[in-house]
């Protein structure tokens, strides 16, 4: 048991070293159903630094802030206001991270922010290894979607 999960961890770091070495754009197989995050869309704009408001389609803002820069669990922090400039929790938001160096490796998937009663959106984001990390958040208004963002952060 213990001999397997030492196997385990050896395969996972390899192929983890392979996918790092990997010329960019390679596609082993050439196949096409390589993991796409919802950064990858078109849709899916880079958002300005942390902090800065961020205009949503209709009215409203919204700003973001990444807890610590380190390894392990990090919060991702989400504050939405209305046009009115009060904060409003009519969105639901989704999160989903990875390493475009490795892509689809480490990925979350889509991923719930949870509300605080402070109504911040709030979401942990694992940061498993060193290296530059890419995040997105969308924003989901009565099941639409209404924007997405993207930000990249090198630990
Ligand atoms: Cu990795």
């Amino acid at each position: 048991m213990k001999l397997f999960s030492f196997l385990m961890v050896v395969m996972a770091l390899s192929v983890c070293a392979y996918s790092k070495e990997a010329p960019a754009g390679a596609k082993p197989g050439g196949s096409a159903s390589s993991p796409v995050t919802a950064a990858d869309s078109s849709a899916c704009k880079p958002l300005p630094g942390e902090g800065e408001k961020v205009e949503l389609p209709g009215g409203g803002w919204f700003t973001y802030k990444l807890g610590k820069k380190e390894l392990g669990t990090v919060v991702l922090k989400v504050q939405v206001f209305g046009k009115d400039g009060k904060r409003t929790t009519a969105h639901d938001i989704f999160g989903s991270y990875d390493m475009p160096e490795m892509k689809g490796m480490h990925a979350s998937g889509d991923r719930k922010f949870s509300l605080s009663k402070k109504q911040d959106y709030l979401l942990p984001v694992d940061f498993a290894m060193p290296g530059e990390w890419e995040i997105s958040v969308s924003f989901r208004k009565a099941g639409k979607a209404v924007y997405c963002g993207y930000f990249r952060v090198t630990l």
